[in-house]
């Protein structure tokens, strides 16, 4: 039987950073629909992490995306951020969004492009430097989409130039976390498509590089909780991106449409000894919210995070590590369901409690009026930067 006392102190202690694009106006290729109350600046976006932090007591740090929310004083940003009680985590880069970068960014064909996707990856940690982020979130749209368009093995060359660059300039308690994607926006080849890509150029840059899996970026079928294994294993797991993905990379609300899955890569993150913060990993939300009201959409994205922790944590383990070891094969996915199928909101309820919060927080948050506030107080929210 899990210990039920360290069972709740792992859950109290948990952290889950929320993504500042997800509080904005966003959509698909074919509609952005605009919902009153949305934030119309970093700050506003910022006080809305602090909401949801409020609630759910484990969201203490939102991620940026540059320039989605550039400022001109980024320690005063973060110093914002401090005074509404949460503090500024990963900074991500973004080289996908400028007419520039139609052939790649770093892997570009053209050597001035790539100097100047390469200096925004220095800008970021310079920003870094001004917010006292530890993470410098690294994706890139890069590929191609046609076989003969560029040669593929010298964009990898290209990549691990301006990736070697990015890293030098880190200090020494920064680090990169390089995110992988399938495809998309390149539909023929990506350059780094998978995570075993961006394990390898981990590896080749040194200690500081670990790779973020973003649950969405894999074909389907992929299994995750191996990827996260084999990560934890090497020392080289990093981040999430976390959220929903059915089709393609639908980025929808964490554990909406396969919480299983969800809970049985918490599994592999209990089963490694990862899920402490001072261990280091960075679960980050990255979500859009398209259709579904914001705030509460990541309100509830953190509490499926939190309920597929809590049954990984109740996984008996000894009895587990029995039934694995006598190779009874019944038994041991037995072990594994009966944590699955337990029903842990009471328990987070509990927890919840025990820090002084509402054990419903969606439910609290929709009477606390917030929404209302925004709604009156915010006219011409801004879009996000998806189909902007
Ligand atoms: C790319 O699809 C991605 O997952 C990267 O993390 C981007 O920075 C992010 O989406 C923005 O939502
Ligand atoms: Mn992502
Ligand atoms: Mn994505």
């Amino acid at each position: 039987m899990a210990d039920l006392a360290a069972v709740k102190r792992a859950l109290a202690a948990q952290r889950i950073e929320t993504p500042s694009w997800a509080f904005g106006n966003s959509g698909t290729r074919f509609k952005v629909f605009a919902q009153a109350g949305v934030p119309r600046n970093p700050e506003e976006k910022i006080a809305d992490a602090a909401a949801v932090h409020r609630f759910t007591g484990v969201a203490p740090s939102v991620a940026l995306h540059i320039p989605w929310d550039k400022v001109d004083d980024y320690a005063a940003l973060a110093g914002y951020a401090r005074e509404l009680g949460v503090r500024l985590g990963a900074i991500n880069t973004n080289v996908f969004q400028d007419d520039d970068y139609k052939l790649g960014s770093v892997t570009n064909p053209d050597p001035g492009i790539r100097r100047k996707a390469t200096d925004h990856l220095l800008e970021a940690v310079d920003i870094m430097d001004a917010t006292g982020s530890r993470d410098l979130k690294l994706w890139f749209s890069d590929g191609i989409n046609y076989p003969g368009q560029d040669d593929l093995r010298n964009r990898q060359d290209r990549l691990a130039t301006a990736l070697r660059e990015a890293y030098d300039r880190l200090g020494d308690d920064q680090r990169i976390l390089l995110e992988y994607k399938l495809f998309e926006p390149a539909f023929y080849a990506t350059d780094v498509p998978d995570w075993g890509t961006s394990y390898a150029h981990c590896v080749e840059l040194g200690a500081k590089a670990t790779v973020c899996i973003d649950t969405g970026h894999h074909a389907p079928g992929t299994n995750i909780e191996f990827i996260v294994a084999f990560l934890l294993r090497q020392g080289r797991l990093g981040a999430f991106d976390f959220n929903s993905r059915f089709y393609a990379d639908d980025d929808l609300m964490a554990g909406a449409a396969d919480p299983f899955q969800l809970f049985r890569i918490m599994y592999e993150i209990v089963r490694g000894d990862a899920l402490d913060p001072a261990y280091g990993i960075n679960f980050m939300l990255d979500q859009c919210h398209n259709i579904e009201a914001k705030i509460p959409a990541i309100i509830r994205s953190v509490m499926n995070i939190q309920e597929a922790t809590a049954k990984a944590l109740l996984v008996d383990r000894d009895a587990l590590a029995e039934a694995q070891n006598e190779g009874d094969v019944l038994a041991a996915n037995a072990v594994l369901m009966d944590a699955y199928n337990t029903d842990v909101r009471p328990l987070l309820g509990e927890v919840r409690a025990d820090a002084g919060l509402d054990p419903d927080p969606v439910a609290a948050y929709r009477r606390s009026g917030y929404q209302e506030q925004i709604v009156r107080d915010r006219v011409g929210g801004e879009q996000a930067g998806w189909g902007a």
